[in-house]
């Protein structure tokens, strides 16, 4: 049995995966071989496929159990596949479709709800002739390469993920904003995380984050810049360029992303996506995301003074 061309792409992360034909159910050896090479590479591509959502949706299945989407408008599933996401920028009975902006901050997929996404698997459908990239930030890189102290800070630090962080949200559907705001109150994450397959831990920071806890505004928005900044430097970063045909599966357990908008936004841009579930539950709501309590910032005051 030929065994599969392994290329990577990126240091930091991404590899690219030929010498496979993903409408073909994948044997017991090919999903191992792959399954290792997402643990080290993050973010796999498997350019030149032609998937039909079946065949979608069967080999995202052997990564996990996949998500139906849910929490997502109704507007923005696959009619006939509600485990396929469309994003698109494509107008839909004369709107905007619910996706035409997704993913424009850094974030890891669902960290503002307790259980964030395993990873997922984009197909490009149709794609700008130029621009529309998107990256990926390795996570465990970014914490390893925080200096002794500042790890020490993260090691028991917690932030609070908020839905309404997500870029351009005010610019959606306010009934479907509403009900996604209703659905998801801010949740509680550890900073540091424990990847379940690999065992290494790595940083859970992104541009969804509102504050840390126990922090004041002032302290969680310098450290936060800071952490950002570090983790979505260009050495942690893998950049995708978008040929049709490309299957790309992510680990979201120890990267963030984010989808460019750098493109002429009258050209189709169609992704279908699975999305694999969660496996660990790992945060909880954030009952009172107030800053600093009065004590601890008179404590401060004293502090300094
Ligand atoms: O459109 C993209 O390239 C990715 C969008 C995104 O953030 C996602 O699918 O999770
Ligand atoms: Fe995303």
């Amino acid at each position: 049995m030929n065994s599969l061309e392994i290329t990577p792409l990126g240091f930091a992360a991404g590899a690219e995966i030929r010498g496979i034909d993903l409408r073909k159910p994948l044997t017991n050896a090919q999903h191992e071989e792959i399954n290792k090479a997402w643990l080290e590479h993050i973010v796999l591509v498997f350019p030149e496929q032609d998937l039909t959502p079946e065949e979608q949706i069967a080999f995202s299945r052997r990564f996990g159990v996949l998500d139906n989407h849910e929490s997502q408008a109704p507007s923005t599933l696959h009619p006939d596949h509600r485990e396929i996401l469309v994003l698109s920028n494509k107008t839909v009975g004369g709107k905007k479709s619910g996706t035409y902006n997704s993913g424009r901050n850094w974030h890891t997929d669902l960290s503002y709800t307790s259980r964030p996404a395993k990873g997922a698997i984009l197909h490009c459908k149709e794609k700008p002739p130029v621009g529309g990239d998107t990256m990926w930030a390795n996570l465990y890189l970014a914490l390893e390469t925080l200096t002794p102290p500042i790890r020490a800070l993260l090691e028991n630090l917690e932030a609070v993920h908020d839905v309404s962080m997500v870029r351009g949200i005010e610019q959606r559907d306010p009934t479907v904003v509403a009900e996604m705001k209703r659905r998801n109150p801010p949740i509680i994450h550890p900073v540091v995380r424990t990847h379940p397959e690999t065992g290494r831990k790595s940083l859970l920071v992104n541009q969804r984050i509102r504050r840390f806890l126990g922090m004041s505004d002032d302290e969680s928005q310098s450290l936060l810049a800071m952490l950002n900044a570090h983790a979505t430097s260009p050495e942690f970063v893998y950049r995708h360029r978008w040929s049709l045909g490309d299957v790309v599966m992510w680990d979201n357990r120890c990267s963030c992303h984010v989808a460019l908008g750098d493109f002429d936004q009258t050209k189709p841009r169609v992704m279908y996506r699975c999305s694999l579930e969660g496996e660990v539950e790992s945060g909880r709501i954030a009952e009172n995301v107030a800053g600093a309590d009065r004590e601890s910032m008179l404590q401060a005051v004293a502090a300094v003074s």
